[in-house]
């Protein structure tokens, strides 16, 4: 009698395979059609049958389905709990960890401000089980390096151990401020923040490069390229950028000099390496020698680095001691590299994509910069994502590249799930970083109530992504069913091309 079943089953199966020759037509009449024979079918004494007829009377209806309890042939449903965020930023003034008949209040201390951020840490939605590593850093919480001209704060491995790949240096320039000529053995890639921004850069064939990049643009430096970076007076207050590098135990940060010297030799880490730290390190008589000049032109070169520091007519303030420094015009837009008789670099070191329009989505728009366009980025690749209120980026992965996440404005809620039941819900607020290991399923819900902006950067020539309703809408029908138990009218909602960011529902 089972057998008999299954047999029928099948061959109604087959029958629709054969009749929609193009497997993509998929018929929903067709199904229908099937579900109904099996359930008839069904209608006999075997006990075994009576869970093939209750899970197709819970095809029939997902709503009575819900309720019955362990119908699924093998495992109990998922609960039905909806699991939504229990509070936005700032909206409870008294956060506590219960969600439904679990958890309790707290009675001892709390940081009140930490727990509103993060709903989803202290009361968990019953999804979340296992150990996914923390994958949120907010670079308000990075130790900042203040300089007379700016300031620099990063993430990396220290502080968030999940995110080998990518590490991230959060900059800050006031206009003429100059992030010294330097360079290091890893790629940089840059999105400035505000403001705007000239770039320098030679390469080994003695090419040369200046251009300059404003709010919503890109810059990358192969490793090993020499470069400098200097706020222009477009915005009066300066400039401040986000830089990505294509290695998460980078430093930026010479407290930790001696452990990533070390490093450096044994497994390529890399703390950039700066013009005035390596002149101040050789001996005076190398360096006249070097340039075949009399010893004394170089009195007054900075006898430690300078990293950033503000533009100025005279050497004395660079020594330590501020003596009188008359800071210059900031940089013009417009300023040409100096004449090179090699010529200039071949492929721009810079990427305008303030300037490429979005693609519309039904839930936001979506920007993709790789290598496809911006020809010198091979080791990183970006989507810069809006989400309107309401919507979101579709549940997804990244078949073979990590996701380091940079939030710009509003909130997202995030879920990671990284397989056997690994699932961890992280909330994220603008400066923030997030990372996803590669392959790991993931969505962004925007969880605040203005447009949601932010940055998926990957450590890749390629932007790629796999889209999970696409590729249910693009695999049999019949074989969805077998595994969701969805009804027809959600089966005819799948969309055979990805919809990236959707809704409001
Ligand atoms: C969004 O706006 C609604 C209505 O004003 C308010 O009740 C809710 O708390 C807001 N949510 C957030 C996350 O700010
Ligand atoms: C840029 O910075 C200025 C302050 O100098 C600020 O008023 C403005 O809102 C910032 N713009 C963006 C897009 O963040
Ligand atoms: C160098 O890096 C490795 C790998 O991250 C780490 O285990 C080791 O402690 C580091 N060495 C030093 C001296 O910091
Ligand atoms: C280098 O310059 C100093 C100061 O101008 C001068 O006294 C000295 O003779 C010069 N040395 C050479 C080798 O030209
Ligand atoms: C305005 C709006 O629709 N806000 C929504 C943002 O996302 C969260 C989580 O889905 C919703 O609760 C808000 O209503």
């Amino acid at each position: 009698m089972i057998s008999l079943s299954k047999a029928i089953a099948c061959a109604v199966l087959f029958a629709h395979y054969a009749s929609a020759a193009p497997a993509v037509s998929y018929s929903a009449a067709t199904s229908s059609a099937s579900v109904a024979s099996s359930t008839s079918i069904s209608a006999s004494t075997s006990s075994s049958i009576v869970s093939v007829s209750s899970v197709t009377s819970s095809i029939a209806s997902a709503s009575t389905a819900a309720s019955a309890p362990a119908a699924s042939p093998t495992v109990p449903y998922a609960s039905d709990d909806p699991n939504g965020i229990l509070w936005g930023l700032n909206t409870d003034p008294d956060p506590q960890a219960i969600r439904g008949s679990l958890g309790a209040t707290i009675m001892g201390p709390q940081n009140i401000a930490i727990d509103q951020q993060n709903p989803d840490l202290l009361a968990p939605p019953s999804t979340d089980a296992g150990s996914i590593q923390n994958a949120k850093w907010p670079f308000g919480l990075s130790h900042n390096r203040l300089q007379t001209g700016g300031w620099a704060r990063q993430e990396n491995i220290d502080v968030m151990p999940i995110a080998q790949s990518m590490a991230g240096v959060n900059m800050r320039l006031e206009a003429g401020a100059i992030r010294e000529l330097h360079w290091h053995k890893t790629a940089e890639w840059s999105y400035v923040l505000n403001g705007s921004v000239q770039v320098s850069a030679v390469n080994a064939d003695g090419q040369n490069f200046l251009a300059t990049v404003s709010a919503g643009d890109l810059w990358y430096f192969p490793p090993g390229i020499p470069h400098s970076l200097q706020a222009t007076a477009d915005n009066p207050n300066g400039a401040e950028f986000l830089l990505v590098f294509d290695n998460g135990a980078f430093s930026e940060d010479s407290t930790f000099l001696v452990r990533h010297i070390y490093n450096l030799t044994l497994y390529g880490y890399s703390h950039g390496l700066q013009l005035t730290d390596w002149m101040a390190h050789v001996p005076k008589e190398v360096i006249a020698k070097n340039f075949q000049v009399n010893i004394s032109a170089f009195d007054h070169i900075p006898g430690s680095e300078l990293y950033i520091f503000p533009s100025c007519m005279s050497p004395s303030t660079i020594a330590g001691v501020a003596l009188d420094y008359t800071p210059t015009a900031p940089p013009p837009d417009n300023a040409q590299a100096p004449e090179d008789p090699q010529g200039q670099v071949p492929s721009p070191f810079i990427f305008r994509m303030s300037q490429v329009s979005a693609t519309q989505l039904s839930g936001g728009s979506v920007k993709v910069v790789d290598s496809t366009t911006f020809q010198v980025s091979t080791s990183i690749a970006v989507a810069e994502v809006t989400v309107e209120p309401g919507a979101m980026r579709e549940m997804h992965w990244h078949p073979t590249q990590d996701e380091w996440t940079y939030y710009i404005s509003g909130q997202g809620r995030v879920t990671v799930f990284g397989s056997s039941s690994n699932a961890r819900t992280f909330n994220y607020e603008p400066g923030d970083v997030g990372f996803i290991p590669a392959s790991f399923g993931h969505y962004v819900e925007n969880t605040s109530n203005t447009t949601l902006r932010y940055l998926e950067i990957f450590n890749t020539d390629r932007f790629q992504d796999i889209s999970l309703n696409q590729w249910l809408a693009l695999t049999p029908p019949d074989l969805v069913k077998a595994h969701l138990q969805l009804d027809d009218e959600t089966i005819s909602h799948l969309s055979k091309t990805k919809p990236i960011v959707i809704g409001p529902q």
